[in-house]
């Protein structure tokens, strides 16, 4: 028995490399469309308090035309990770792309070049983040690092250049472009990947005023004391209180420092795009100036301003999904075609008072999820068994009908999308941020959910003993307000779940080395 074990690897591996190749027939196109930033708080297929103000009816109309996944979960809440962890479908300290600062190696194995061998055309266009040139695609064409709102840079084979007009809108143009003159005789895979709606906000032109005469719910979270939480949520640096910039983030200058402020939007727009900004911004910055608002009220101004703007980002990114669409129903595909709608993570929305993500509380660990494939996922279909962003390699792979390496760390939703549950699903998740000290500070922490049950460990440097525990049950706590980890009547489920960490770790190869801060060169961005 134990001899055949070892062998184990041997034969998944020679299982791998004999298994059938998929025919061409059977190959469906596959859109990945990601944007930076996308709170599923703010798509209308999740209901909740954004819902009434329609803020996103392409999408909307992806979802009742397929499936919305209701717990789809990423594994490391920040932007580079998360695309590591989609392209090889591995845990961050499996791929080595643990933090903003790290460098994707393009030798390892990933999905664009697996689906290559598999006969696929591949192309990304956008937001890419993983400093390193994209390895696995025929076609790549993408923003250096964060990426600019107007007239932005874009990378390809040939070098850097600049693009006139609006982020969004531009990826979009180069997205159709690139499926009208793409090699017609192959499948393709496409990742069609937004910058919006990332901070600092910048709207297009044309939805500038959007919104200037509606009031915004507010969470009722947005003054949390964190009274009932732990250290790293009192000592984070995300609120929309303390941390967003008045210059930036909410586009106000005070009056003698304007010009300084319309210098630096000059280095980015031209002069009709700037005059088309200060035409929106300018009378409505007046009168918060003269209000000379303070406390709560002052907060609350800020929560409108941000998220107008982030709202007024997200309709751009609703509008290149509904162009896609009509892109693939002119062309005949929309049938030979799965589109997923994703978002590298959350992100919170004035809950807790915060912007930003990172954290394992719900906002930020949580990611939308919705795909459609005509005739093959039941329209509006809703799904909520626990998926990763781990799981997205093996899914295209299997969509493919190329073998999933068995390295490979995610598994294939291709059964749920068609309706089934396989007995063997997963019932509980692993999340592991490492970004500390970094932006934001928030403090390195890895934990366990179970759908019910969060168990978090902060820990290291900035952690109160080294390291701090927190519980959530949000069955009775869905806004994750009280840990209930020091509640004696949680003390088993604190032990079942402290048990569970450690399984997983060990099925996910972390190891206590994992846990120690990143060491080497890390360039600052
Ligand atoms: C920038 C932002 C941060 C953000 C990180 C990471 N600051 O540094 O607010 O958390 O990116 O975002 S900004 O002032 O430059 O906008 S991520 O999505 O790329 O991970
Ligand atoms: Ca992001």
């Amino acid at each position: 028995m134990i001899h055949s074990l070892k062998r184990l690897p041997y034969l998944l591996f020679v299982a791998f490399c004999f298994a059938p190749r998929a025919n061409a027939e059977s190959q469906p196109n596959i859109i990945w469309i990601f944007s930076d930033d996308h709170a599923y708080q703010t798509i209308g297929a999740y209901g909740g308090r954004f819902a009434p103000l329609d803020p996103s009816p392409n999408i909307d109309r992806l979802a009742s035309e397929g499936m919305r996944f209701d717990r789809s979960y990423v594994c490391n809440s920040i932007c580079g990770p998360a695309r590591a962890a989609i392209l090889t479908g591995k845990h961050s300290h499996m791929n080595g792309f643990m933090d903003n600062y790290s460098r994707f190696d393009g030798n390892q194995q990933t999905f664009p070049k697996l689906l290559q061998d598999a006969g696929y055309e591949t192309a990304v266009i956008g937001k890419w983040h993983l400093e390193s040139n994209p390895v696995g695609f025929d076609h790549w064409d993408i923003l250096p690092d964060q990426g600019h709102y107007y007239n932005p840079d874009f990378i390809n084979s040939d070098g850097k250049y600049r693009v006139p007009g609006y982020v969004t809108e531009v990826i979009t143009d180069k997205t159709l472009e690139w499926l009208e003159n793409r090699d017609s005789s192959k499948p393709f895979m496409l990742m069609m990947q937004h910058k919006a709606p990332h901070r600092e906000w910048s709207p297009a032109p044309k939805y500038l005023t959007l919104y200037d005469d509606v009031m915004i719910p507010e969470p009722y979270t947005l003054f949390d004391d964190y009274s009932g939480r732990g250290t790293a949520a009192k000592n984070q640096d995300m609120s929309i209180a303390e941390t967003m910039t008045y210059g930036k983030d909410l586009k106000i200058q005070e009056k003698d420092e304007r010009d300084l402020l319309q210098r630096r939007l000059l280095r980015r727009m031209n002069p009709k795009q700037l005059a088309a900004w200060n035409a929106a911004y300018q009378p409505k910055n007046d009168a918060f100036l003269e209000a000379n608002l303070d406390g709560e009220e002052l907060v609350r101004w800020k929560y409108q301003r941000y998220l107008k703007d982030y709202l007024r980002c997200t309709k751009s990114v609703d509008d290149s999904v509904g162009a896609i669409m009509d892109w693939l129903e002119e062309a005949g595909l929309s049938d030979d075609t799965i589109v997923f709608y994703s978002s590298d993570q959350g992100f919170y929305m004035g809950e807790h008072g915060w912007f930003d993500k990172r954290f394992m509380y719900e906002e930020s660990f949580r990611t939308p999820l919705i795909a459609r494939w005509p005739g093959k996922i039941e329209p509006n279909s809703v799904n909520t068994d626990l998926v990763q962003n781990i799981d997205m390699a093996s899914t295209f792979l299997e969509l493919a009908g190329a073998p999933v390496p068995p390295d490979i760390q995610g598994v294939s939703t291709l059964p749920l999308l068609e309706g089934e549950k396989p007995d063997e699903w997963r019932d509980s998740l692993y999340y592991h941020y490492y970004e500390y000290p970094g932006f934001h500070s928030v403090r390195r922490h890895e934990g366990v959910f179970d759908k019910r049950y969060k168990l978090m460990r902060f820990y290291g440097k900035d952690v109160p003993n080294g390291e701090e525990w927190e519980l959530y049950d949000l069955k009775n706590d869905p806004d994750e307000m009280n840990s209930v980890y020091a509640n004696p009547e949680y003390a088993g489920v604190v032990e079942e779940l402290k048990l569970e960490l450690v399984a997983l770790r060990d099925r996910y190869g972390v190891t206590e080395e994992n846990t120690q801060p990143i060491q080497g060169n890390r360039k600052k961005r």
